[in-house]
Formats: C-alpha cells, structure tokens, sequence
C-alpha cells in the first residue's frame, strides 16, 4: 500500500496532539504540527522524492530525526513512536483537542471529571450546564464550545487542484485495473482545472457493477463510506476529500460527463439554449419530446442545440456559449506552446539546485531558454543577491551559456519591490540583466491605494519586465493584498509591463478571472514555475490549467515565444 503525504501528515499532527495532551516541550509539538503542513502543502509526492533520491532535509522544518521518522512510515506504513503513544491516551480525545478553544489542559479535565469523549458528548454537557459548573470552564468558554463544535463539523474546505490530482490519479489507477470497466473519469471542477475542488465526482461505464462499486469502498485512502448505492457511492478520504462514483450508462456516456462536469451555471445556460429550441437537456441525453436524439459523445450534445465543443475549462458561464455560437471560442494555450520559463531560483539564494542543474533539467523538459531570477539583496532570509554577487552570477550564466548546447540561460533577477515602490537593486546592474522581475515579499498589508501605488511606481523603473505573483494570494492561507488590480493592468499596458502567472499550486497567481482581465486589456503573461529546485521545473502544467481558464492562447503568453521574439519584446518602450 502505497503511503501518500496526507498519511504522513495526519502521523505528524497525531504525534503533535498526543505530545501536547501529555504536556510534553512545545518546541516538539511545533516541529511536528510543521513538518505536517509542509508535507501536506507539498503538491509532490514524499515517495517520489525519495525514491528520486532527493534529500527530504531540503523542506522546510525537516531534519534529521524528522527526516528519519518519514522514512520509516514510508517503509512500513506505520511510525512506532506513535503507536507508543496511542497506547498512553484515549484516541477519542484527539477530536476535542481540534475545536477551537480547547487546548490539552481542558481536554483532560472534560474528559476526566464528565467522561466526555466525543463531540456529541461535548455539545450535549455544553448544553447541559454541566461544563460551565466544572472549575476553569466558564459561561464564555462553553460558548466557545458551541462555536468550536460548529465549526469542527462545518463543510466547506476545499483543497487544492495539485492536492486533488494527488488522490485523482491514484483512484482512477486503482479503479481502472478492475476488468469490466469502460470509462473512467473524474468530472466537476477537477476537470475543469479549477484552482480548488470541493470534491471529486468520478463518472464510469462498466457492465459489473457490483464489483466495481465493492473495489470503489475498500480504496486504501478510504477513511469512511458515506453510501454505496446501485448508481452512485459516496467515500470520505483519509485527508477529507470526498469521492462521489456515479454509474452511467454507455449511450449515456456523454450527457452524463457534461451534466457532471458543470459548472452548475454552465449547465442551466446550455439547457436554456435546448428549451428555445424546443429540446431537452439532461444527464441521459437530448431529447426532442421523448424522442432521445444524442447523448453519447459531449461532441454531440453541443451539436445537438448548433455548437462546438467547448473545453471544460471554460464552462464558467463566463461568456463562453455566446463564444462559441459566434465561432469565436479561443484556442487555448497548451503546455507545448511554452518555450521556456522566465522565473526559478538557485543555490545562489534559496534554491535548492545549482544554475547549472536548473539549466539541465530546463535543457531535458525541451525549453529554449530559462531565465534565471534569484531573490535580491533585501531578502536577506534567503541570502539575497548583491550587485557584487549577481555579477559572479551572470559571469557563471556567460560560461554556462558556452558550455551548455540548445539552451539559452538568460540572465535575471526577482527584484524586491520596496515600500515606496523603489526596486532593491540600482538601474546600473538592472540594466545588464536580459530581464527584471519584480515582487514584493513584505509590507503585505498596506492600504489598497498605497500597495497599488507601490506595484505601479515599481512598473515605472525602464527595467521592470514583469510583475511576479501580483497579488500575493496563497490558496487557502493568505489573501490577496488589498490592490486595484484594474489600476496596476493598466499602468503595465501604459508601460509596456508584463503579468506573472506564477504556477506554484499554492500560488497560481494571477489567477483565471485576472488573466482573462490582463488578456482583454492587451497585456501579456508570464507562466512560469518560480521553481526553486529542479522537480518543480514541471509546475507549469499548473499554470496553463489557471491560463486556459483565464481564456489564454499563444499570443497572449510571453515565453510561448522563441528567444529571438521573446528578447524583443523584453526590451521595453
Ligand atoms: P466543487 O466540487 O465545489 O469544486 O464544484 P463542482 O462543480 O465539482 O460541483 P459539484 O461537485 O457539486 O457537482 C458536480 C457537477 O454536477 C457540477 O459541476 C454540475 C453538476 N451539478 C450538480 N448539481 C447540479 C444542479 O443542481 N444542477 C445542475 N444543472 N448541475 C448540477
Ligand atoms: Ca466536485
Ligand atoms: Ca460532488
């Protein structure tokens, strides 16, 4: 059985939970609940680096003795520091110690004095008074209680689409090994390459059913069945994510895979188009009065009401039917139309690979040139580049450059964009560079005038080629900072500027409305990986997911062009 990074995160912060109940030094508790959130945010697999033979130690939060903890639950499923402790404490405390508001001490005592030992307990003592008679606890902390309680058993999250893939892949081998079945796939916003999924809704044909859903309840990932029906089950994974199977018949196949696949509003506007022309839509097909005339392919459901077919990506209700119906649908950017990537980092600040090593695996994934943009001199966390050393750099860059065939380096920098919107490094070196990206990595949380300000002050300096994740968001722990990112489109057109789309799965920054935004307005986008070792070099299919969303097609992306045209347009004005 194959261990996935959410089995070892949920080893951590079990690790981290029983250490905290058993009072032991918080330092410890820290560095697991870390080490469990890092892993979780990953967006690779522990496995495949390992097996990769890269050192685990690289991550953030990770060292030796953690380093060697993984190691053994990916050797045996299994961690026996956790075991141990398991056996010291009574499992069901765990779930009382994620509400909100109750730390180890209280956990204990509710548990010791009221023999609490689930949520339902919980809320029934909150309610009963019983809690707020208990010495420590008071009227305000049992509301408290109440809202921890809500919370704990509110809906809602989401994860991210690399995450999803991560349990998409591993469902769709698992399922597609079983004899019988004839489609697989998985629909809804995962297919539609949204930045996060609420759920997997997975679609099949198959003859066997039966077996199909047996094999669908016993996944090694399943945490609980939900429900396991004739045409649909439901599973809850070990991280949460919840699995929706839905059988459909062959003929059915396509209406069934547009109906799932959505959006919601994508689908109620389609079907408004069928009543006009006096047609049905829904998941078993089209209908002309009770007469079924198409279903089998998504091909002929679109044509069955005059229209062609429309990627998933688009199906937003964001004007794409009316686009479609006037011929006009974009022709979407691919991963092959990118020639190569305008934003990694190296061993020279905070990356994990040499230069040279991040020139050959950009050299392998069939790039033209990198751009290498390590971090500058402010950002002293990461050993920021001075002038005297980014000088060492591009010489390093000129010698590469002779020794490396097919592959062009070109020489850049992140510059940091200071609080009054000045860059970090003089125009004198900026002015050698093959191109600037500019970001901003502090001061997050200025007034929406003053950032915006800021980013377009930045844009002023001749130098700045593109602006890098522009609005600082962090899928599901930070927004975006407050900007008006109307106004700073803008001021890049008027400067000849360029948008990142920065395709890190946490980032994916622009996101798809801003860069359908950027691409109305004339405004070209980097997609690039910021990679900071050589295995996230691969991140760009993350970033044409978001592109493809936001409308993108070649022309509209900076690095889909050769080098030639691409130092061309660098040069700004
Ligand atoms: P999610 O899971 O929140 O990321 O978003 P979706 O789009 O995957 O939504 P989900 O899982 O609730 O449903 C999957 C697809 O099923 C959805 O995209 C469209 C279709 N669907 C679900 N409920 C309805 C409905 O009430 N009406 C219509 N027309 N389609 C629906
Ligand atoms: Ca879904
Ligand atoms: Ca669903």
């Amino acid at each position: 059985m194959a261990v996935v990074n959410e089995d070892i995160a949920s080893i951590f912060n079990k690790v981290a939970a029983f250490y905290e109940i058993k009072g032991e030094n918080p330092f410890k508790v820290r560095a697991y609940r870390n080490a469990a959130r890092t892993i979780q945010n990953l967006g690779t697999n522990i496995v495949d680096m390992l097996s990769q033979g890269q050192d685990l130690k690289e991550l953030p939060g990770i060292g030796k003795d953690l380093e060697h903890d993984i190691r053994e639950i990916v050797a045996t499923g299994r961690l026996k520091k956790l075991e141990n402790l398991e056996r010291s404490i009574p499992p069901a405390l765990i779930e009382l110690l994620a509400i909100e508001g109750l730390g180890p001490k209280k956990v204990k005592a509710l548990h010791e004095r009221l023999n609490i030992t689930s949520l339902d307990d919980l809320k029934e003592a909150a309610k009963s008074g019983a809690i707020e008679a208990l010495p420590g606890f008071g009227k305000k902390s049992v509301e408290q209680i109440l809202k921890g309680i809500m919370l704990a058993k509110k809906e809602g999250r989401r994860f991210r689409w690399a995450i999803a893939e991560l349990y998409a892949n591993d469902l769709l081998d698992y399922l597609g090994r079983i004899k019988g079945i004839e489609n697989l796939v998985v629909a809804g916003s995962f297919r539609r390459k949204k930045d996060t999924v609420g759920d997997l809704d997975i679609l099949a044909t198959a003859k066997n059913w039966d077996v199909i859903t047996e094999h669908f309840v016993r996944f090694d990932k399943v945490k609980f069945v939900v429900s396991k029906g004739s045409t649909r089950s439901t599973i809850v994974l070990k991280n949460d994510l919840q699995v929706d199977l839905r059988s459909v018949a062959v003929e059915n196949y396509g209406s069934a895979l547009s109906y799932f696949t959505g959006s919601k509003a994508h689908n109620i506007a389609v079907r408004k188009i069928a009543v006009e022309r006096g047609l049905k839509i829904n998941e078993y097909g089209v209908f002309k009065g009770e007469r079924r005339i198409a279903g089998k392919t998504e091909e002929e459901v679109y044509g069955s009401i005059g229209l062609p077919y429309i990627e998933p990506e688009l199906r937003e209700d964001r004007g794409e039917i009316e686009a479609a119906g006037t011929g006009r649908l974009p022709r979407l950017i691919e991963l092959r139309d990118l020639k190569g990537d305008l934003h990694c980092h190296t061993t020279y600040t905070d990356g994990k690979n040499t230069l040279e090593e991040m020139a050959r695996a950009s050299l392998e994934l069939g790039h033209e040139y990198i751009a290498i943009t390590d971090h500058s001199k402010r950002l002293t966390v990461a050993r920021g580049l001075d002038e005297k050393r980014l000088r060492q750099q591009i010489e390093e860059i000129d010698r590469l450059n002779q020794k490396i065939k097919g592959l062009t380096i070109l020489k850049g920098i992140e510059v940091d964009i200071l609080e009054d919107g000045t860059l970090d490094l003089p125009d004198s070196v900026l002015k050698e560079l093959d191109l600037v990206v500019g970001a901003i990595h502090y001061k997050f949380k200025l007034s929406r005038e003053a950032q915006t300000k800021r980013m377009i002050k930045a844009m002023d300096n001749p130098y700045l080629n593109i602006l890098a994740h522009p609005t600082g968001r962090l899928i599901g722990e930070r927004e975006s900072y407050e900007v008006n990112i109307e106004e700073v489109l803008d001021a890049a057109r008027e400067r000849g500027c360029f948008l990142e789309l920065n395709s890190q799965p946490d980032r994916l920054d622009l996101n798809d409305v801003n860069c359908r935004l950027a691409k109305e307005m004339g405004i070209k986008i980097s997609i690039s990986t910021d990679a900071h070792n050589t295995f996230s070099l691969n991140y760009q299919r993350y970033g044409i997911n978001q592109a493809r969303r936001g409308w993108l097609e070649k022309a509209d992306v900076v690095n889909a062009r050769g080098l030639d045209e691409l130092k061309y347009i660098l040069k700004r004005r």
